[in-house]
């Protein structure tokens, strides 16, 4: 993607997960916006979008963050979200026995203590495979992959949902069912 299109994608990221007021955009309770909409209240505050920018970063997105509705008339953000009316409907769904999630070494202590905590979005985010959790532990310092007992926590009843990205999500993940891995788990469990 171009510079001009990662910088679309933040904004879009911005007013589809978190702040549309910002604009003065309305979400749906399943995270949609008019494309006509996003375009005249993204003009209203200064900023021109062409509706063939936003398709091509819909469609160049590397971890395919946004979605159009079948007709294309409207856009959504596939996970991600904090906006408190937003709640995208997902089916409950078996994950695979383990899940990663990456995070910065900083925030080990505390994850080891209260185990994984949504934050302001409304899941904790998982990852399929250790590299992408090593990538998103990156964006905040130092990255360590944490392995999650998904299978585990499932038998025990905790549901899990995936975005249509294929990024996984559940409310909270509690300390028993993470173990940190990879080189640095075995420094700090050896
Ligand atoms: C950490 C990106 C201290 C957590 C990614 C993370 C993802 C705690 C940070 C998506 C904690 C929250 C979401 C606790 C969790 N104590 N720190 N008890 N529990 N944390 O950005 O998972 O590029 O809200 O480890 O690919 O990093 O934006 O969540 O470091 O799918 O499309 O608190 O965002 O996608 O950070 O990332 P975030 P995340 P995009």
């Amino acid at each position: 993607m171009s510079a001009e299109h990662v910088e679309v994608s933040r904004f879009l990221s911005y007013v589809l997960r978190h702040r549309p007021e910002a604009i003065g955009l309305e979400l749906d309770t399943q995270g949609w916006a008019e494309i006509d909409a996003l375009i005249a209240a993204a003009g209203a505050s200064g900023r021109r979008l062409e509706p063939e920018t936003i398709r091509a970063v819909v469609e160049g997105s590397d971890k395919k963050r946004f979605a159009l509705s079948a007709d294309g008339r409207r856009i959504r953000a596939v996970q991600g979200h904090s906006v408190a009316t937003v709640d995208i409907h997902r089916e409950p769904k078996t994950p695979p026995k383990t899940l990663f999630h990456g995070t910065a070494t900083r925030f080990l202590a505390s994850i080891q203590a209260e185990g994984l905590r949504r934050g302001r979005r409304h899941h904790v985010h998982l990852s399929a495979d250790p590299a992408t959790a090593e990538a998103v532990g990156r964006r905040y310092g130092t990255p360590v992959v944490l392995v999650v007992e998904a299978g585990r926590m499932h038998e025990e009843g905790l549901a899990f949902f995936q975005a249509d990205n294929g990024v996984w999500l559940t409310d909270a993940v509690p300390p028993r069912f993470l173990r940190v891995g990879g080189a640095l788990g075995n420094e700090l469990e050896g």
